[in-house]
């Protein structure tokens, strides 16, 4: 049936959003567009990423983000490229970025979609040669068309989202996304400049044997989370940390297995961000039967209050999720 079309591997992007549409009867094509936007920035950042220590614009830019890190150039012109295509496309009248302090409001009330995004995450890796990535979510403006925006349509919970992705500039560059109707991945073709479908349709494996933290904080672990890493380490897991999120969540989604940064010492609530990084993650690990928890509630019902907010993140395998609940929730046994 021609619904194989869409999940023939090598189709392109373009081809899979336009067939996609036709799914949906009422889909209007704005949220195609939108991707279709998403993805040519992802084109134009992987350009810049591959040249980085040729073009010698590799190196620490001097200022710092709202994150108070060492802005690394590459930050910058990722967050340019996409913030540009969102305002040249037309349809977004709100972008959330890690790299700005406040909402940029496109002034453009028509625009009915809002964009959370993390334009390059894990830019610390970026003069080391690691794979790093973009992360984004999409919203549906909850005021009305037309009139300005307003803290209610940026400040949204996670299950509100329409659309996630992010973009791996990694031995390849992939681009997974999902609009609710599952995950697909699609990988770069540099000489032709297309995205093609590479993995159709892909699902979490409900358990495996890869464990991703950073042992070098297990100080901060709190009883329950070392008592888990003591179990993985008694079940002979694989610790896999490449300290690149988009990484680390890529290879445990295909392979199976976990990802935790919990709260510690240093950050209280967890080192990454609930609007523009475990959101988006988090929408794509539940389409993919995986799960995505703070340590008390399903990140996709977490109310934001403040747009910079962390989060600790436990997300992978559904099995693998629960059982480190299991042992974060448990009240030390030994008083
Ligand atoms: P740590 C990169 O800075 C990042 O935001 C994520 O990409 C990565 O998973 C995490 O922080 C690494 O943090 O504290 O282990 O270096």
């Amino acid at each position: 049936n021609d619904n194989s079309l869409a999940y023939s591997v090598g189709v392109t992007l373009d081809r899979f959003i336009k067939k996609k549409q036709d799914d949906f009867p009422f889909a209007s094509g704005e949220l195609s567009q939108l991707l279709r936007d998403i993805a040519l920035a992802a084109k134009i950042v992987n350009r810049e990423t591959n040249r980085a220590g040729l073009a010698n614009i590799g190196g620490a830019f001097g200022q710092t983000n709202v994150q108070g890190e060492e802005q690394q150039k590459l930050d910058v012109i990722a967050n340019i490229r996409f913030t540009r295509a969102l305002t040249k496309g037309g349809e977004v009248c709100a972008i959330v970025s890690e790299e700005d302090d406040e909402v940029i409001d496109l002034q453009n009330n028509s625009g009915k979609y809002v964009v959370a995004i993390d334009p390059l995450d894990g830019s610390s890796n970026i003069d080391v040669n690691i794979s790093i990535g973009t992360i984004f979510s999409i919203y549906r403006r909850v005021t009305p068309v037309g009139s300005p925006i307003q803290l209610d349509d940026i400040m949204q919970p996670g299950r509100q989202q329409v659309a996630a992705g992010y973009v791996l500039y990694g031995s390849s560059t992939m681009l997974v996304y999902t609009t609710g109707c599952g995950v697909n991945g699609f990988t770069y073709e540099q000489s032709l400049g297309e995205f093609f479908l590479s993995h159709p349709d892909m699902k979490a494996p409900s358990s495996g044997n890869i464990y991703s933290i950073n042992e070098g904080i297990s100080n901060s672990f709190s009883e329950g989370l070392a008592k888990y890493i003591a179990h993985c380490k008694s079940k002979n897991y694989s610790a896999r940390y490449i300290g690149s999120l988009v990484a680390d969540f890529h290879r445990n989604l295909l392979k199976g297995g976990i990802y935790i940064y919990p709260e510690t010492k240093k950050n209280p609530s967890g080192k990454l961000r609930l609007l523009y990084e475990a959101n988006a993650l988090a929408y794509i690990a539940e389409q993919a039967g995986a799960e995505a928890n703070d340590g008390v509630q399903r990140i996709l019902d977490i109310q934001p209050t403040s747009l910079h907010q962390r989060t600790p993140l436990y997300i992978g395998s559904k099995v693998m999720v629960n059982e480190a609940l299991e042992f974060i929730s448990k009240k030390s046994i030994i008083h």
